[in-house]
């Protein structure tokens, strides 16, 4: 975070030790917290900061910590990091876990600190081996240093953090799917309000962040909120891991200050196409974003920006789209990946879904019919937000009604003779 210009977080990089991350100011923003600051006085640094959450909808961080009730009436009180990163496209959170453990331990106990929480919990996914051995392994070694555990630092604050690994569903990364998880029971979101932050995790008041969401927070607190504003170039505030998936020559993760436009991203750091691939479009944040086109490189990649352009910045983990393979077949993909992890809750999306599927495996089978094509377009309404308990649905018809409306003629040679047909 001192250095934050691109540099290519590399995937086999052993973790930072406790030794290694107090050299370089580890521990400092929560020894700053604990010894200088107030509750409430870290919480309007976080709101001053600008933070936003960078699990996907960009929710102002320090104002949902401020919702959470204060006081000794306020009872039990919960942090839960939605490490359940299984966005397709996704691996962000997994190498801040991975590579720098005691990052995301500091974030958790600053924001613990800031709500006035003893006990969170890190809902990590199920595949993610090596993140739960490191953070395992960090955590203890916290747990030694007097980081956690009773009277941390002699402030008179107390925290445990536990580790909890998921069974493995998309939908446990909905944050009331995932409170439903952890407390046992099965993984269906909750109608909200009532928002986490008044009843969370078995009914407490509980704070829900994402992974990079609080890998932020310890630079926040140790450098300011001057610092981090300063560091964003656009609207928004701070730095960000953007990647790139696809035919790009360096697929790859970097940080990079928020507002940098997407050509920086995908020219400069992922050292543009392929030899011999044009690129067609691309999704910005992950799979459950709407597809934005060339014309779209100068975009800065800001909450609001990718907004105007049409899409969403969502996880920050784009999806390259090359002339060369079939947007059609792409999106079925996709689709089937979200029709297999909706939990089933909400009609739009347990029969929307797989309907979806059918359509679309139909006509790339050759036996699409021309209103198959609109079919598709009134499935993605159906499925949009308003209509569904969660955003599973209205993020998996984004990159499908987008596809329909830039590369419709892909569509359309579907119901050709086969032999016109693409293939990817
Ligand atoms: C209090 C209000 N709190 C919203 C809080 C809410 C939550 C946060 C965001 O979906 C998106 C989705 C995916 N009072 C509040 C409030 N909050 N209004 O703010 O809430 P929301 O509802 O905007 O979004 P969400 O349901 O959390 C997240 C998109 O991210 N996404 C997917 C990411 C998935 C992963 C993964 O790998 N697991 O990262 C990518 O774009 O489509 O739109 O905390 O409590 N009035």
């Amino acid at each position: 975070m001192d250095k934050p210009l691109t540099q290519n977080i590399k995937p086999d990089l052993s973790a930072v030790t406790l030794d290694d991350y107090r050299h370089t100011g580890g521990y400092e923003g929560l020894t700053k917290a604990l010894k200088e600051m107030a509750p409430a006085d870290v919480i309007e640094a976080v709101k001053n900061s600008g933070l936003r959450g960078r699990g996907g909808a960009g929710f102002p961080t320090g104002v949902k910590w401020s919702l959470v009730p204060q006081g000794e009436s306020a009872g039990q009180k919960y942090v839960v990091v939605n490490a359940d990163e299984m966005e397709p496209g996704t691996f962000k959170d997994r190498l801040l876990m991975e590579a720098d453990p005691h990052q995301l331990i500091e974030g958790i106990a600053i924001a613990a600190y800031a709500v006035q929480s003893d006990t969170a919990y890190i809902f990590l996914r199920g595949e993610y081996h090596l993140s739960a051995r490191r953070l395992e392994q960090a955590l203890a070694e916290a747990r030694s240093a007097g980081y956690l555990g009773k009277n941390i630092l002699g402030s008179g604050f107390d925290l445990e953090i536990h580790l909890h690994t998921s069974a493995g569903r998309y939908i446990c990364g909905e944050e009331t799917a995932l409170l439903n998880s952890l407390e046992g029971k099965r993984a269906i979101p909750r109608a909200k309000p009532p928002y986490p932050q008044t009843s969370g995790l078995w009914g407490c008041p509980t704070v829900v962040n994402n992974v990079e969401t609080l890998c932020n927070v310890p630079h926040i607190i140790r450098n300011g909120v001057d610092w981090y504003r300063g560091l964003g170039r656009g609207e928004d505030a701070g730095t960000k891991l953007f990647g790139v998936s696809g035919r790009v020559k360096k697929p790859g993760l970097w940080e990079l200050p928020m507002g940098t436009p997407v050509r920086v991203l995908i020219e400069e750091c992922a050292g543009g196409m392929q030899d011999g691939y044009t690129l067609r479009g691309f999704l910005p944040g992950g799979a459950s974003t709407d597809f934005l086109l060339p014309e779209h490189l100068d975009v800065p990649m800001d909450f609001g920006a990718m907004m105007k352009a049409g899409s969403r910045l969502g996880t920050g983990t784009m999806i390259v789209l090359d002339d060369r393979t079939c947007p059609v077949q792409m999106v079925l993909n996709l689709e089937r990946f979200f029709a297999q992890e909706s939990c089933g809750w909400c009609t739009p999306c347990r029969d929307g879904l797989p309907w979806v599927v059918e359509l679309l495996e139909s006509l790339v089978a050759g036996r699409g019919r021309p209103e198959d094509l609109d079919l598709l377009e009134q499935l993605a309404r159906l499925m949009g937000p308003g209509n569904t308990f969660c955003a599973l649905a209205p993020g998996a018809a984004e990159p499908l009604q987008s596809a329909l409306k830039h590369f419709r003629a892909d569509f359309e040679r579907y119901l050709k003779p086969a032999s016109s047909a693409r293939v990817a």
